[in-house]
């Protein structure tokens, strides 16, 4: 066992000489905002928000004209040519599609640019008036970006919405905003058709996928909506060019609609400067971002942590590959067996991702291991816990001769599902578990630099940098922004707290938007101007700082309830705490203040109730009437109690009744956000009757 000896010694040594010489590097430092109440923080290096990284720039339009003169021959967008559908059948007898997807095709800048000045002309020549909105609804892909570009250099504010949106909340969205012109997907083409009637102002559709459904067109002849292929568009703009009308920095680039968890989606304004800001914020924090870069592109555009990393890919010179969710890895569930799925035809440098997708990386990667158990097995959790402490105590240990040894042995394998080039993960959406950040940390051998903002932001707040090798944290405030904490003396949250200063998160600067679209009320609560004119947005995430200028998320106002006796219960900490039993595949908490205990709903993971099940020797036909049976219940029920004593919950967070569900949450279901959130108010609303048994 040399390698042992070389792998443990070696690091052992060095690690001692070098522990005297760690000490923790400062982040951010504590600022005066103006007399204002509350704990502020800003980034260590800059000591006023940046609004650009780039000279002379100051809108996206001007950001990507410059791009595309600087790096015409590279290569921009790439896209997979579909090869053939095919239907596969399962042993059960259902049938799934399967795609056989070919390698990319490429766009370089210089193509890209004339089709976005093509994409403009052709817009106006459609009749789009000055002044007048259009909306992009589609999935992520290459005619998004160039779409997008287009309305830019019309100063044409676009209206982003998610393809997974609900039809009232498509609906809302369209008319609220008034938009004239749709660009859509042939999928979404179909809803759009089903809700025509309702669509007052829309006049022309502009359709991505260059074959129209032909009865499509032809449907609603009460109105009478121009459908055009995107490629026509083109083609008209082509044959007549004209100037651009480019916007100003503070004319509004996007209004993005978020899939919020109450109500109808509201549209939050962004102005060109805004989106510069987080751009060039993030410029300043993906460590030596260039034009060998490959950036893998499938989370949904209509998010804003997407469309600034496109923004910012696009800035510097290299390369977006689109890629869906769902054919991402080789094994991913709509790629054929055997063909390439999008990470490793691309073998991208760059991603970014939402917890839940790393989540399933993880357990993907543990369920292959303790498949194949044995030596193989032996051997991943060896390297694996070597490379943990490596990681934990000094950074020889990360960057030595045995991470060498460890990434050719072991870690080789797993890196390959992501193509085996990644150098940096941008993480995003929600909190990520410290456990799966350490988990992709080693197996990937990449940093993941794990972002917090929110589109009231811009995705503007903090992002843990890459250097930095903590879990749990979210990071120093990004360049473009001030993060500050005020009390919260309700929930118990103080600035004056000891030993760290902790309250309700409030961020301010040049990133923070201009309210929300056609409601002042709902923009007066949450968005205040200081004295000295800086916007400040009131996130309802309660936050503490550590002593090196990080933020850590703690807590959500909103989910925080008060119980019968005035016992306060954090719902998302019981939930994320309960999450840990290998039972739970969602779980919702539910306190009121008319009683005195709370109940969770509880989505049932199949894979490991089959199992229980079978060891138990339960037979079942499905998992509805498993979900029902006392004992499953119970069995449940412990692990749950068992999870609840691991995190030192007290009595009154432990739930005292919980409900089985068969069923997964899903954004199409509604029951989730996008960015798969619980969306408690809808959940309720579904599961009222079953809430109601349990306190009954
Ligand atoms: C861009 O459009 C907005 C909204 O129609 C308008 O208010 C603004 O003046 C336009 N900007 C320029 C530079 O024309
Ligand atoms: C559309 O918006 C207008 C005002 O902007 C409102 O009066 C109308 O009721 C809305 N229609 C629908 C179907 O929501
Ligand atoms: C258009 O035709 C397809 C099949 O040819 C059919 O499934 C679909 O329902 C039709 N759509 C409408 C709106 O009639
Ligand atoms: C549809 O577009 C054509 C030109 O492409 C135009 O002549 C026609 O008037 C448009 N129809 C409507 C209803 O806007
Ligand atoms: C990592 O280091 C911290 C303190 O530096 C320690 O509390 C923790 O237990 C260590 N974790 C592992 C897995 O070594
Ligand atoms: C639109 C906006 O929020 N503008 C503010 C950006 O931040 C600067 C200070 O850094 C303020 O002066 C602007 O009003």
């Amino acid at each position: 066992m040399n390698a042992y000896i070389v792998s443990v010694l070696v690091p052992l040594v060095f690690t001692l000489i070098l522990r005297n010489s760690k000490k923790e590097k400062k982040r951010g430092l504590p600022v005066v905002v103006g007399g204002e109440p509350g704990y502020a923080i800003r980034n260590l290096r800059f000591t006023t928000p940046v609004t650009t990284a780039w000279e002379g720039i100051s809108t996206l339009a001007e950001l990507f004209e410059q791009a595309c003169k600087q790096h015409p021959n590279r290569p921009l967008l790439g896209t997979r040519k579909l090869i053939s559908r095919e239907t596969e059948v399962s042993p059960d007898g259902r049938s799934f599609e399967k795609l056989h997807l070919g390698e990319y095709g490429w766009l370089t800048y210089r193509k890209t640019f004339e089709a976005v000045c093509n994409f403009a002309s052709g817009l106006a020549q459609l009749g789009h008036k000055r002044g007048e909105r259009a909306a992009i609804y589609a999935d992520t892909r290459e005619e998004w970006f160039i779409a997008l570009q287009g309305c830019f250099r019309r100063n044409v504010s676009v209206v982003t919405i998610y393809s997974s949106l609900g039809e009232e909340a498509l609906c809302h969205s369209l008319n609220e905003t008034e938009v004239t012109t749709v660009i859509c997907g042939s999928k979404e083409l179909k809803k759009l058709v089903d809700i025509s009637g309702q669509l007052d102002t829309v006049e022309r559709i502009i359709c991505m996928d260059d074959e129209i459904p032909s009865n499509l067109s032809l449907v609603d002849r009460s109105r009478i909506w121009n459908i055009t292929s995107m490629a026509e568009v083109e083609k008209l703009g082509r044959e007549n060019s004209i100037e651009p009308d480019l916007p100003l920095a503070s004319d509004i680039a996007v209004i993005m609609y978020t899939s919020g968890s109450t109500g109808l989606p509201k549209g939050v304004m962004m102005t060109h400067a805004n989106v510069l800001a987080t751009v060039s914020a993030v410029m300043t924090i993906v460590p030596g971002l260039g034009n060998k870069d490959v950036y893998l592109a499938y989370l949904p555009l209509a998010h804003i942590l997407e469309l600034a990393a496109e923004n910012v890919i696009a800035a510097v010179g290299s390369a977006i590959g689109y890629g869906t969710p769902l054919t991402l890895t080789d094994t991913s569930n709509k790629i054929k067996k055997g063909t390439k799925g999008d990470a490793t035809a691309l073998s991208p440098t760059v991603m970014t991702a939402v917890p839940a997708i790393l989540d399933r990386v993880r357990d993907g990667v543990r369920k292959k291991v303790d498949a194949k158990g044995g030596l193989s097995k032996q051997l991943f959790d060896l390297a694996y816990s070597r490379r943990l402490s490596a990681v934990n105590g000094s950074w020889f240990g990360a960057w030595g001769l045995e991470k060498l040894l460890w990434n050719f042995l072991v870690f080789r394998k797993i890196r390959a599902i992501l193509g085996g080039r990644i150098r940096f993960i941008l993480s995003g959406g929600a909190p990520l578990s410290g456990d799966t950040q350490r988990f992709i940390n080693i197996c990937l051998g990449a940093p993941i630099g794990q972002g917090y903002g929110l589109t009231e932001t811009c995705a503007g707040g903090t992002f843990s940098e890459f250097d930095d090798t903590t879990v749990g944290r979210v990071g120093a405030p990004l360049p473009c922004s001030f993060v500050k904490l005020i009390d919260w003396p309700e929930g118990g949250y103080l600035t004056t707290d000891s030993p760290k200063p902790r309250g309700e998160i409030v961020i301010g600067g040049p990133n923070v938007t201009l309210g929300y679209f056609k409601n002042e009320a709902k923009t007066r609560d949450v968005y205040k101007v200081d004295k000295r004119g800086m916007r400040w947005f009131y996130t309802g995430d309660i936050g503490q700082f550590h002593a090196d200028g990080c933020l850590e998320i703690i807590d959500r106002k909103k989910d925080i309830v008060k119980l019968q006796h005035g016992e306060y219960v954090s719902l998302g900490k019981v939930e994320s705490a309960l999450f840990v039993s290998p039972y739970v595949e969602n779980i919702m908490i539910h306190a009121d203040p008319f009683h005195s205990y709370c109940v969770a709903l509880v989505v049932v993971s199949h894979p490991a109730l089959e199992e229980w099940a079978s060891k138990k020797g339960i037979s079942f036909t499905d998992y509805a009437e498993l979900c029902e049976k006392e004992e499953t219940v119970k069995e449940v029920y412990s692990s749950l109690v068992k999870a609840a004593k691991e995190a030192r919950l007290e009595k009154f967070e432990i739930p005292a009744k919980i409900k089985l569900l068969p069923d997964p949450w899903t954004p199409e279901s509604g029951l989730v956000t996008a960015a798969l959130k619980l969306k408690r108010d809808v959940i309720r609303r579904a599961f009222s009757e079953e809430l109601s048994k349990l306190y009954s």
